[in-house]
């Protein structure tokens, strides 16, 4: 199966909370380009920014008004070629059902998709304090606040982990544990912004970088040719 995988829009609902950075229509052409290549197209999380209202805590709203500001996009995505996995900034699509842990068996191998944010200490065991800090963020960059707000995020980024160098990247090492639990041969993340491809034994990581900001950062899977490729631009 030949499988593409993109991750963490941020699509938000407009203005210097939106972390999206694309024009819709040009994005769209990017997604046919994508159903055109590929047999299913994975989402894996960060899909929606809900965590930066004006008001703080009303996530539901927050997707509400981000799908209403993407509408052309969010239709897009209700196509059956795409399979949907939250993250944390999209945490609430989970009371709409959308999992946070995709398996797809094909042609012999086991791919898990998860997008990563369950190996956050913050995340997990103070989810307030993380998704205030996320709801400031906002709020830096409504007053125009850029670099304290980039500031923020880098010492964040430093605190997840990721490393380029795969044997020295907790992300990594956390991500392949859960592979070798769940009986995979590659797994799959986003939550970074890294692209990231590195061999653990017998075993694959990857990580789909963002699609935020601007990028067009993506994965290509292919099951059945053992090809499994990260790129920059399409
Ligand atoms: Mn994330």
């Amino acid at each position: 199966m030949r499988i593409a995988v993109i991750s963490d829009l941020h699509l938000g609902s407009g203005g210097p909370t939106d972390y999206f950075g694309h024009d819709d229509g040009e994005f769209l052409r990017f997604l046919t380009f994508l159903e055109r290549n590929f047999e299913r197209i994975v989402l894996l999380g960060d899909i929606w920014e809900t965590l930066t209202g004006a008001r703080y805590g009303n996530p539901g709203l927050e997707l509400v008004r981000a799908r209403e500001h993407h509408r052309e996009i969010a239709r897009r995505f209700a196509r059956p070629r795409y399979r949907y996995v939250h993250g944390n900034h999209d945490l609430v699509a989970a009371e709409l059902g959308v999992p946070e842990e995709v398996a797809i068996d094909t042609d012999g191998v086991r791919l898990l998709f998860t997008h990563g944010h369950q190996n956050d200490f913050i995340v997990q065991k103070a989810r307030w304090l993380s998704e205030a800090g996320v709801w400031v963020g906002g709020w830096l960059r409504r007053f125009g606040l850029g670099s304290l707000y980039r500031l923020a995020r880098s010492v964040d980024g430093q605190r997840g982990g990721a490393s380029l160098d795969g044997g020295r990247c907790t992300f990594q090492r956390w991500a392949v544990g859960v592979a070798s639990a769940r009986h995979a041969d590659v797994v799959i993340t986003g939550h970074t912004h890294r692209a990231a491809r590195a061999e653990h034994g017998s075993r694959l990581f990857m990580n789909s970088g963002s699609c935020g900001d601007g990028e067009f950062s993506f994965l290509s899977l292919d099951t059945r040719a053992g090809r499994y490729g990260v790129h920059e631009r399409w």
